[in-house]
């Protein structure tokens, strides 16, 4: 083990000077009594003077310049008055025009007219006192107020970028060398086969939602149709088993090491883990006061996704890829900001989460993001637990196990597929999220759970006091079928086995409160559903899926609804398509671009290919 003294602290929290090799880097400890005032916020200060001086001899976790760190609180709150609110509606393309300027320009108008009839609209600019002047002209760099008041927040997003702690720049090495090591064996394959066709696309695939055809790479996870999903090769039971724990007490490991693993191909130490955590905690505390009052202007009937969505857009303000992007910078060099981008998006995708779940079902008059105190002393399901009003080990445990599973099933599932196409434009991570998230919310793919939760629900409505019996689970889902909908929680895509995912949660459940009276109409259905629907030969896979079980084990938990059940699912996605947004662009794969035909270009093509299947057009 290497020591450091005090003394030294400033050399490892420099980007320039600190230049050790990966292999000191996992062996660096701090051990000292004395305070480290110069490197943190007042906050900050306070964790390490009790930790250290506790010689609890933690790892440096933070080396953030204070007043870069700090710069978060030099932007004034957003006021309400200026998003989202219907009166004032014009002004919301300018909305930034207000004191988010450290120092405001002096022509524009930071009075929000009330009364948006009296303003009109020029050249897609709200007609403020700015554009008065009949000699300026409004579209010109100057008086773009857009540009005005995004210069306002760099500094804000600068901030992010100054210093980097040892284990941000810990990861960025090993995940550099995980794309290195991908690029080389792609490079191999390239030129040995360049030509070697991998699929086949028949006329029934075109038109079939491209079942089968393969078209993407995704390195972090590989779904296999009779064995499940495979993170990097290992089984869901061998991730449960050889992740590392919080500590001896917990049964399921720490969720944020998926995030370790599938960028870096390493299963990650609890130490290094430890770090990394409390990396999320230090980004998800300084989130800004403007996001929640963002929040805040949703109207609370919003579908919960949708706010999650809706926020996570507006994130991409923050976005220090895109920032980067357009100052100029290599293309070599886009992975570590899209890295960046992600790591913040993770630690701040939990708060905004459990805020949403707080201000929705709980009380909707809470405002200005309170009750989101993270404890740097837990993992990111444990804190997410906290933000919702939960300490109890069983529901970390369960939510750790939760957000293992629900991370990452390769890349062609809607939203992974989703987040990677809009990736592959540049689009910067919050908004690629933004893309992913949407396609969860249908009712095919993640809002599943929901629905499953509700079929369950119903199906104990309906039983009222009668005794629960496979005569009546097998009518009610033969009644259920005959209106013409899917059976929510069953069926796949690709799998054609139950989920493995599916099977932990059932053994958790089973393990835990197998008496619950959901667990036991969910026995039942698996008992009887797959049945009926292996009975319908057009359905390929009548067994469960992970949407099937997960949200039993929250009903049990007391989280009593299912609207909210796929901002959950959502939150442990982002670990996925994040991990394998920053392998593409590490990779360099260029705009995602496949070719569409119209229906007289098929015909042709199949006239001409018919009975080869080999040599077909390209
Ligand atoms: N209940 C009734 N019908 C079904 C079901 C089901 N659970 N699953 C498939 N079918 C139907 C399907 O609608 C299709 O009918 P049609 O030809 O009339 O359009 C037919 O069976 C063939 O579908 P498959 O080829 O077996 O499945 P496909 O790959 O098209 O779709 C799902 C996969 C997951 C969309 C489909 O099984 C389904 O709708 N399941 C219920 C919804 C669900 O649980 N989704 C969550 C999936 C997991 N996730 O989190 O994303
Ligand atoms: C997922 O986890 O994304 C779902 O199982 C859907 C899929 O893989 O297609």
């Amino acid at each position: 083990m290497r020591i450091i003294k005090m003394g030294r602290i400033r050399n490892i929290t420099c980007n320039n000077t600190f230049k050790k090799s990966k292999k000191n880097l996992d062996k660096i400890y701090i051990f000292s009594s004395s305070p480290i005032r110069q490197f943190h916020s007042k906050n900050q200060n306070d964790y390490f003077e009790t930790s250290i001086t506790n010689n609890n001899r933690n790892k440096l976790i933070h080396a953030k310049n204070k007043s870069l760190r700090s710069s978060s609180f030099c932007i004034p709150p957003i006021k309400n008055v200026n998003i989202m609110n219907t009166n004032n509606i014009y002004n919301f393309s300018s909305n930034t025009n207000i004191n988010i300027n450290t120092k405001p320009s002096t022509n524009i108008n930071t009075n929000v007219n009330t009364n948006p009839s009296t303003n009109t609209i020029t050249n897609g600019y709200t007609n403020t006192n700015s554009n008065t002047n009949p000699n300026t002209n409004p579209n010109t760099n100057e008086n773009n107020l857009y540009l005005k008041n995004y210069d306002s927040i760099k500094k804000y997003i600068n901030g992010i970028n100054n210093e980097e702690s040892v284990i941000m720049k810990l990861l960025k090495e090993k995940t550099y060398d995980c794309i290195q090591k991908t690029k080389e064996k792609l490079k191999s394959l390239v030129n040995t086969y360049p030509n070697t066709p991998v699929s086949v696309c028949t006329t029934t695939d075109i038109i079939g939602g491209l079942r089968n055809v393969i078209t993407l790479l995704t390195d972090t996870s590989y779904l296999e149709a009779g064995k499940g999903i495979l993170f990097r090769g290992k089984t869901v039971s061998q991730v449960i088993k050889e992740f590392p724990k919080w500590d001896d007490s917990c049964e399921y490991p720490v969720a944020e090491s998926m995030l370790w693993y599938l960028l870096t191909k390493e299963v990650p130490s609890i130490d290094d883990i430890k770090l990394l955590s409390k990396e999320l905690y230090y980004r998800g505390k300084e989130i800004p006061s403007f996001v929640f009052e963002f929040i805040d202007n949703i109207p609370t009937y919003t579908h919960p996704m949708s706010q999650l969505i809706s926020t996570v857009s507006y994130l991409e303000s923050f976005s220090l890829f895109k920032l980067k992007y357009f100052e100029g910078i290599s293309k070599a060099d886009y992975w570590k900001y899209i890295l960046e981008d992600a790591i913040s998006l993770i630690a701040h995708i939990n708060v905004i989460a459990a805020y949403i779940y707080k201000r929705t079902f709980i009380n909707n008059n809470i405002k200005k993001g309170e009750g989101m105190n993270l404890d740097i002393n837990l993992d990111w399901s444990s804190n997410f637990a906290k933000l919702i009003g939960y300490d109890d080990k069983c529901i970390q445990d369960m939510l750790r196990l939760y957000f293992l599973l629900h991370s990452d099933h390769e890349g062609g599932n809607a939203s992974a597929h989703a987040s990677h196409l809009i990736g592959s434009t540049l689009a910067n991570p919050y908004l690629s999220f933004a893309g992913c998230a949407i396609a969860l919310s249908g009712p095919l793919h993640g809002l599943a759970n929901q629905e499953c939760l509700k079929f369950l629900l119903n199906v104990k409505k309906h039983l009222g006091d009668s005794p629960l019996t496979y005569e009546f689970i097998e009518k009610y889902a033969k009644d259920f079928l005959s209106t013409g909908k899917v059976i929510p929680g069953y069926g796949h895509a690709v799998l054609r086995i139950p989920d493995p995912r599916f099977v932990a949660f059932r053994d958790f459940a089973l393990n835990h409160f197998p008496n619950d009276p959901i667990v036991k109409i969910l026995e039942m259905c698996y008992k009887v559903i797959p049945q009926i629907l292996s009975n319908n030969k057009k359905i390929k896979n009548p067994y469960p899926n992970v949407d099937c079980y997960s949200g039993a084990l929250l009903y049990h938990y007391g989280l009593k609804y299912p609207e909210y059940y796929t901002v959950m699912f959502a939150i442990s996605r982002s670990i996925g398509v994040m991990s394998q947004l920053v392998l593409n662009r590490g990779l360099m794969f260029p705009l995602e671009r496949p070719k569409s035909i119209d229906i007289n270009y098929l015909n042709s093509v199949c006239e001409q290919n018919d009975g080869k299947s080999e040599s077909v057009k390209k």
